[in-house]
């Protein structure tokens, strides 16, 4: 993948409904992706390691709490900046664009929203340079869908709080320098917790043997007695609609993601269709592979318009939960049958690790179950529209 020759397909000209800045933004996003990523992604995969050096990379670029307000370091950028940075990284490496999600929506937002001033201080600055890097901790290993359950708690211990449970598939954990981790009071409300590397009794063990976002580090968070200060605990948001707010933000920068890696998926399908000569012919003469192509535009045209759109709700404030749980499920799922769709075009050497395709589709089986499954989305639009929960 050294050779980056990305070009991004705007079937139905949705450029013309973007503003300059948009453009401008989303331009520097691809450019440093084609520089900085795609010439090391594979290496990177293929070892299974994060490749920090991109960390000041992705800072520079505004990745890191785009839409926080400039006074707290972010870059004050509008929704469809956040989604279009989205977008660019994750057409370089699902592993990279979550890597940006979580620092921008599920610590930076946190901070922002739910805590104090002498927080946001202390730690949004740092975030957004890249000097600090953060994790997030609501899953654990007996509450994956079903967060509202979680038994990691916090007792208060007269002037500190005191830490224990354990999380599970935490991203960046391995090497994040605090995490925003989600736990229950005395009282059973769900606290957020800012926890730091170094603290007695945190500990942030690896998980190995992923097959799937092998870039991106991901681990545990295991806390053993953490004495905790009490100006860590977020103050001004309580209960299971504090983590699932946070959660919001990142699933709408996950739904421009997946766009991405499709259109990485379809330019290089349809760039190997045309090259590749079967029984006298370019393989993109073939019916049947231009039938894999012009669905694949298709469905990333459609996803690019309800994206653009729900970007603009989100700008206005007016975006639901629900139609962000509708977007997300709707693009991971399109990504990922485009990705096998376009491994197919490119026959055996679709299997490679000199094209990206397979790459993408590992990743996605991950990002089809992160930031909520694909069941759980469809269980959201459900209760929406029906009024009935079939959770529990
Ligand atoms: P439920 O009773 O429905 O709701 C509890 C409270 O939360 C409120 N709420 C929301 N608030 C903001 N945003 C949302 N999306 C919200 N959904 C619900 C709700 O109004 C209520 O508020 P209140 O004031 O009445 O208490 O909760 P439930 O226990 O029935 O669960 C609902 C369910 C299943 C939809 C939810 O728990 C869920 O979304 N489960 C999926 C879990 C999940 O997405 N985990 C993600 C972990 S983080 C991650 O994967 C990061 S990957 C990062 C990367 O690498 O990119
Ligand atoms: P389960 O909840 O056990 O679900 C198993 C299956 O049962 C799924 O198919 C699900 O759809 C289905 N199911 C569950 N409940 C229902 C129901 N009510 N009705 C019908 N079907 C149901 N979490 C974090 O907190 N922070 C992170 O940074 C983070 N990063 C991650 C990185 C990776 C690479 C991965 C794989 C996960 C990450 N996660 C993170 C965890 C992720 O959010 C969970 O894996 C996800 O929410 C699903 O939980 P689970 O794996 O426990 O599956």
């Amino acid at each position: 993948m050294s050779n980056d020759l990305f070009q991004a397909p705007d079937y139905f000209n949705m450029d013309e409904l973007l503003s300059e800045e948009h453009k401008l933004i989303r331009e520097t996003a691809r450019e440093w992706v084609k520089k900085e990523i795609s010439p090391i992604i594979e290496e990177a995969c293929q070892q299974a390691t994060f490749p920090k050096q991109i960390l000041g990379g992705l800072a520079e670029i505004g990745a890191f709490g785009p839409y926080i307000p400039e006074e707290y370091g972010g870059a004050g950028l509008d929704q469809i900046s956040y989604g279009l940075i989205m977008q660019e990284l994750e057409r370089g490496d699902s592993g990279i664009r979550s890597t940006a999600s979580v620092q921008s929506s599920l610590v930076m937002y946190p901070i922002y929203k739910y805590g104090n001033e002498d927080q946001r201080k202390k730690y949004l600055g740092k975030l957004a340079s890249g000097e600090l890097i953060g994790c997030f901790g609501l899953t654990e290993p007996n509450h994956g869908s079903n967060p509202g359950g979680m038994t990691t708690n916090i007792k208060d211990a007269g002037d500190h709080y005191v830490l224990n449970g354990a999380k599970m598939w935490i991203s960046n954990s391995p090497f994040a320098d605090l995490a925003v981790v989600w736990a229950k009071n005395e009282e059973g409300r769900i606290k957020g917790v800012i926890v730091e590397r170094g603290m007695e009794g945190f500990t942030t063990p690896e998980t190995h043997n992923k097959w799937s976002l092998r870039a991106s580090a991901t681990g545990e968070l295991v806390f053993d007695n953490v004495k905790i200060p009490k100006e860590n605990i977020l103050p001004n948001k309580d209960g299971l609609g504090a983590p699932l707010g946070c959660l919001d933000s990142a699933r709408y920068g996950i739904a421009w993601g997946a766009i991405g890696a499709a259109m990485d998926c379809y330019d290089t399908a349809l760039r190997y269709s045309k090259e590749r000569i079967q029984f006298g012919k370019p393989i993109a003469a073939f019916q049947l592979q231009q039938k894999k192509l012009a669905e694949m535009i298709t469905e990333i045209t459609k996803a690019q318009f309800i994206t653009l759109r729900l970007g603009q709700l989100k700008n206005e404030d007016r975006a639901t939960s629900a139609q962000i749980s509708m977007c997300k499920r709707n693009n991971v799922e399109m990504a990922l049958n485009i990705t096998r769709d376009a491994r197919q075009i490119l026959g055996g050497m679709g299997i490679t690790g000199e094209y990206s395709i397979m790459r993408h589709m590992m990743n996605l089986e991950s990002v089809i179950t992160y930031e909520g499954t694909h069941d759980i989305h469809l269980l959201i639009t459900g209760l929406d529209i029906t009024g009935e929960n079939a959770f529990k």
